[in-house]
């Protein structure tokens, strides 16, 4: 109801009236004015101007269920749809639900976490009010050992979304991290429960750091949020429907032909490191190559010193500059 009376309020320039809400939605006057009501306790600011009606003057930056549902134009991603003001991890919640059933297509959002994940055990600074923590939950068809393609998808559909809504010129340091100016705006966790031939989910995780003005000790020198890097506040739902929706179209094409075909320029044209030198991280060893692409598999190929192409899967190493994160 606040998200329909929200969506209306959002595409009228002018004052609708309390009876048009009323005949519009099928409720009474006295449920619009209590709906309006909780709305301006959220922040909303309303005008209500009597024989008028309503006249929405300000939206503030919150993410909650309904200022998302009333912009969303998915078709079945964040369909359902579940807020909270603070979680320890909306990947732990949708993993969770996803025990319980919960369909293809639920979206986890929060304003703060306590316990943010990042990969290999590592944290997620999650600070509240002022970021995106958001987790789809996926049962996709496909095999298990393609899953790990997700991440790319994933990562190529936020940097879109950034770039529509910012106008920035984002960067992605394979596979998965969205870069500006050569720091860390966004991370992405994907974790899935499957056997070896189906999957059962996949949750996929993404932080975006969007109006921060400043970063712990341990992160500042490698991380940036949009708002420094653009010079000013961005709405952060009108960034969660666009990841929505770009996560959507690529996703949708992703599980046709189970690769990246209908990606791979999208995604090379951002690969930070392309045509340079960088150091590939394995576990016991460390070499030099020069980054090429990725490949349909989402494997980075790289050219070796003596010109032989090498293929690298993530997971198993990781790419670092010459000099240092990017
Ligand atoms: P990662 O392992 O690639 O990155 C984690 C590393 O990045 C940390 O060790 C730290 O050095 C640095 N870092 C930590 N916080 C930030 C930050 N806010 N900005 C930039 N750098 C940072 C990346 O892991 C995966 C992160 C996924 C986070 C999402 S949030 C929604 C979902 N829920 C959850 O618990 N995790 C995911």
């Amino acid at each position: 109801m606040k998200s329909k009376i929200l969506n209306i309020l959002r595409n009228t320039d002018d004052y609708v009236s309390g009876q048009q809400l009323c005949e519009r939605l099928n409720v009474s006057r006295t449920a619009v004015w209590k709906a309006v009501k909780q709305l301006k306790e959220e922040g909303y600011e309303i005008d209500s101007v009597n024989n008028k009606g309503y006249l929405l003057k300000k939206i503030p930056d919150i993410i909650n269920q309904a200022e998302i549902k009333s912009q969303l134009l998915t078709k079945w991603l964040g369909q359902r749809l579940d807020y909270f003001p603070c979680l320890d991890s909306t990947n732990t919640y949708l993993k969770e639900v996803a025990a319980k059933a919960a369909p293809h297509g639920t979206v986890a959002v929060a304003d703060r976490q306590t316990a943010g994940k990042g990969r290999l055990g590592r944290s997620w600074s999650s600070p509240t009010g002022c970021s995106v923590y958001m987790s789809y939950l996926l049962r996709p068809d496909i095999a298990p050992t393609h899953a790990s393609m997700l991440t790319i998808v994933a990562a190529l559909a936020t940097a879109r979304a950034v770039e529509e809504l910012t106008g920035l010129t984002t960067g992605i340091k394979w596979p998965n991290d969205i870069v500006i100016n050569k720091r860390k705006i966004c991370g992405i966790l994907t974790e899935m429960s499957a056997d070896m031939d189906s999957i059962e989910y996949v949750v996929i995780g993404i932080g975006v750091n969007v109006n921060m003005t400043q970063f712990e000790e341990e992160i500042a020198d490698r991380a940036t949020s949009l708002r420094i890097e653009g010079g000013e506040p961005v709405s952060r739902s009108q960034l969660i429907v666009r990841m929505l929706s770009y996560f959507e179209y690529y996703y949708e094409q992703f599980v046709k032909t189970e690769d990246l075909s209908a990606m791979l320029n999208d995604y090379n044209d951002r690969l930070v490191n392309r045509g340079r030198e960088v150091k590939i991280v394995e576990r016991q060893k460390e070499w030099q190559a020069v980054a090429m692409e990725i490949n349909r598999e989402g494997e980075l190929v790289v050219k070796l010193p003596d010109g032989s192409m090498k293929k690298v899967m993530s997971g198993e190493v990781s790419v670092r500059g010459m000099y240092g994160y990017v």
